[in-house]
């Protein structure tokens, strides 16, 4: 099917102002693309901008109404005010990073619920790639062989994309219950089976800044959480029975608790971090997780203290800061060292398993994903966040970790219940 002569002139212009460009380029993905559309210096050719926002609503059903339009950050948003502007429709804007101080709010702007947002997101729905180039071929601003190049790309990164998102649904039928009678540690089944109890694949990321917060939160929220996280260092209020107080609450409530002291010495070192100091982890937090950056005697020095006293240990396959070094060849070692010690190493702080080679890997393991918040982003930091969903469905994970997105909510209960809800019906969706 032909595109029409208005279509085909916004695609000569795109390509004029160097808006699509040809030649080998790294994506944030890793991926190297022979193609590049980079859509942000449409706001330097207003003409330009203009024209692509009337094809876009032009585009649309006439009987679509919306109340609202909501630009997706950051090529969106010129395009959603154009369309706000010329349609006199009021506007939202969608952050990409959200703030953690102030109001925390993901949507700039005034909305009501029922209203129907029109949302923007990209210029895909109007044309496909394969077209854009086609287009370009025949009016001579690329070569066939080009044209051929883009095709095989596309063709082998859509399987890339579907591969991503099947894994997960491969192990259909390990649901957590089985996956508890294979693990060989005694507190990696009890977490699945205190999954399962309480219908809770999430983790709270406990993050306050005294202990006494932290208790005050673990009794608020500990109904709704499988496990949670502690960084005890942060806590200026620290004392020797912390320990014990945490543990009643989290006896009460049936929740573990993870020390998420990551590890990073030798062996000899490490034992002594984890049972001595002011802090004495080993008497208190159920998991602890470890660096596998000096080798695989980090663990047997964990595993020396740890478990005689039926502890677990999680291993950091992958971390959810942009930039970070933990990917490739290390995560696959930390895969072979985990399944040397799977008496004592439960799973895995990882972020997208589901892309590891040989995925998904043995199901006594459980994965365990930071980085997570109702709306994908990140902090000004670093952090990158996932939603629940694609934490658990698309990513193969089991666990969601979360932190500010609960405990910086006005009442953290129920957005941990919420969190719990969303990272839930995932799981159960993976199973089907
Ligand atoms: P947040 O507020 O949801 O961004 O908190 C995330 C928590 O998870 C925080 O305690 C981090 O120290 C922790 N974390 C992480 O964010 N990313 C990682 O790769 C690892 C831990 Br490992």
């Amino acid at each position: 099917m032909s595109l029409s002569p208005s279509m085909e002139s916004l695609i000569l212009q795109l390509h004029e102002i160097s808006a699509v460009k040809f030649g080998s380029f790294k994506l944030k993905s890793g991926i190297t693309s022979p193609i590049y559309i980079d859509l942000r210096l449409i706001v330097s050719f207003p003409s330009l901008l203009s024209q692509i926002s009337q094809t876009l609503i032009s585009s649309l059903p006439p009987t679509t109404a919306y109340d609202v339009v909501c630009g997706v950050p950051y090529t969106a948003l010129p395009i959603a005010t154009c369309v706000s502007v010329s349609r006199q429709v009021p506007m939202l804007m969608r952050r990409k990073e959200i703030k953690d101080y102030g109001t925390s709010k993901s949507i700039e702007g005034v909305f009501a619920k029922d209203q129907t947002c029109l949302i923007i997101e990209e210029l895909h729905s109007m044309f496909k790639l394969t077209e854009m180039v086609r287009v370009l071929r025949e009016k001579g601003k690329v070569e066939e062989e080009m044209e051929k190049t883009v095709a095989r790309f596309l063709e082998e990164n859509r399987h890339v994309a579907v591969k991503a998102v099947e894994r997960p649904v491969r192990v259909k039928g390990l649901e957590f219950g089985e996956r508890a009678k294979l693990t060989k540690n005694a507190t990696g089944k009890r977490l699945f089976e205190v999954m399962v109890q309480k219908e809770s694949n999430l983790c709270l990321a406990a993050d306050v800044g005294t202990a006494k917060e932290l208790l005050d939160l673990a009794e608020k929220v500990g109904p709704e959480i499988c496990m949670l996280k502690t960084h005890v260092d942060i806590l200026p209020d620290f004392t020797p029975d912390f320990g014990s107080k945490l543990r009643s609450i989290a006896d009460k409530y049936n929740f573990l608790i993870f020390e998420d002291r990551k590890f990073a010495d030798i062996g000899n070192t490490v034992t002594m971090q984890y049972e001595g100091g002011i802090f004495h982890i080993l008497d208190w937090a159920d998991i602890v997780n470890a660096h596998i950056i000096s080798g695989p005697g980090i663990v047997d020095g964990l595993k020396l203290k740890g478990l005689p006293r039926g502890r677990g240990l999680l291993l950091l396959a992958e971390m959810s800061s942009a930039g970070n070094l933990a990917t490739g060849d290390y995560t696959a070692a930390a895969v072979k060292i985990a399944e040397d010690h799977s008496d004592f190493v439960i799973g895995f702080i990882s972020v997208n398993p589901a892309s590891w080679p040989g995925a998904p890997v043995n199901p006594a393991l459980i994965q365990a994903t930071p980085g997570v918040q109702m709306v994908a982003g990140g902090d000004a930091l670093g952090q990158q966040y996932n939603t629940p969903y694609s934490v658990i469905y698309d990513r193969g994970s089991d666990i969601i970790i979360v932190g500010r997105g609960i405990i910086k909510a006005a009442d953290p209960a129920q957005a941990a219940r919420e969190y719990r809800l969303q990272g839930w019906d995932a799981y159960l969706a993976k199973c089907i």
